[in-house]
């Protein structure tokens, strides 16, 4: 399987996170990436091929303008300021406030954004712009032929939605590797979201329409973040009715529990009958992962390879989360190989 790749990834390290009452170091860290392609490499995955730039037409399918502006110059607008350390947002357009656009760059950041988990920092536009390329540039690789591809994006993007950053990202790839499947003629693209904590902008991007399927196993959000939204009663809306599938899981869900989910959301893509799959795969769902609660074991994640490959579609991974850095690799990789048939 060919891997996708940029080092731009390095170029964002926040420094903090808030993340229950505490600034504390960010879990999404450069070493995540580093320790997966460490994996790809010493496995003999297959070749590893730096993006092509599609630019941002792509991008701005699934991300507007004006947000996309906002985020590309917010570190030149707290550098003119003089601010010191990274942007994080403080305050949010809640209920009964008004989702206005301030004109002032940390009310702008709370219109943009939904937490304080995706700090911008000097390097964070570069970096997730080349993760949204890799995405792209693995999805090309899936239209010219191949069956599948794996897009090693840093940060990640399943929490991102049109207008919004949070949860450690800040574009969607897996969004926008699926959209461009669809503008290049594909009908029915199939996302299959197995990250431990529900891809709340995947499922807004796309939950009033019917020519992508989104399916997702997670921690309940009733207990779980991102809490407002990943219920099994969200079904998609207007033409997207019936295309939204959530499977929230208690904390604690062992193997049996996921894989029984799995067998479900796999149950539902193959009746949708998708032209190709996207995978937005986190590997947060693993025992000793130091904020999430389910105990999926390294071998489990061979298993799921297997499983998504019994779709028999072509399949793009996307990474997403996983913060037990030093099984990070295996994990992922797992799931890769599992999928190959290894
Ligand atoms: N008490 C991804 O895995 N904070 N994002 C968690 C837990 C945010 C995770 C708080 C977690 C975001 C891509
Ligand atoms: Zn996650």
């Amino acid at each position: 399987m060919l891997t996708f790749y940029s080092d731009d990834h390095h170029l964002h390290h926040g420094s903090c996170e808030l993340i229950d009452g505490q600034l504390l170091p960010c879990f999404e860290t450069p070493q995540r990436a580093d320790h997966i392609l460490q994996r790809v490499k010493d496995r003999q995955l297959g070749d590893v091929q730096a993006p092509t730039d599609f630019g941002r037409a792509p991008i701005e399918r699934i991300h507007s303008a004006a947000y996309l502006d906002f985020f590309h110059g917010a570190w030149a607008r707290w550098q003119a300021q003089n601010g010191h350390g990274d942007l994080l947002p403080f305050t949010w357009p809640a209920r009964t406030l008004r989702a206005v656009i301030p004109r002032d760059l940390h009310g702008q950041l709370g219109y943009y954004s939904f937490d304080g988990g995706a700090p911008i920092t000097a390097g964070t536009w570069q970096a997730a712009y080349s993760a949204a390329q890799v995405a792209l540039s693995a999805q090309q690789a899936i239209s010219n032929g191949a069956h599948s591809a794996f897009a090693l994006c840093r940060p990640p993007g399943h929490h991102a939605a049109g207008e919004l950053m949070g949860g450690y990202c800040y574009l969607n790839n897996a969004a926008i590797a699926a959209q461009a499947f669809l503008d290049q003629g594909k009908q029915r693209v199939a996302i299959l979201d197995v990250d431990y904590h529900h891809g709340n902008g995947t499922q807004d991007i796309f939950y009033s329409r019917n020519d992508v399927l989104f399916a997702s196993i997670h921690g309940d959000p009733a207990e779980e973040f991102p809490f407002f939204l990943g219920y099994s009663d969200e079904c998609g809306e207007g033409a997207g009715v019936g295309c939204n599938f959530n499977y929230p899981l208690a904390m604690g869900s062992p193997w049996d529990v996921w894989s029984a989910a799995l067998d479900q959301a796999c149950q539902r893509i193959t009746e949708y009958d998708a032209d190709v799959i996207v995978v937005s795969l986190g590997v947060d769902t693993f025992k000793d992962d130091p904020i999430s609660q389910f105990k999926l074991d390294s071998p489990d994640y061979l298993a799921i390879g297997r499983r998504i490959a019994a779709l028999g579609k072509p399949t793009l991974f996307v990474m997403e989360g996983g913060y037990a850095v030093e099984a990070i690799g295996v994990n992922a990789v797992n799931v890769l190989e599992g999928f190959e048939g290894a």
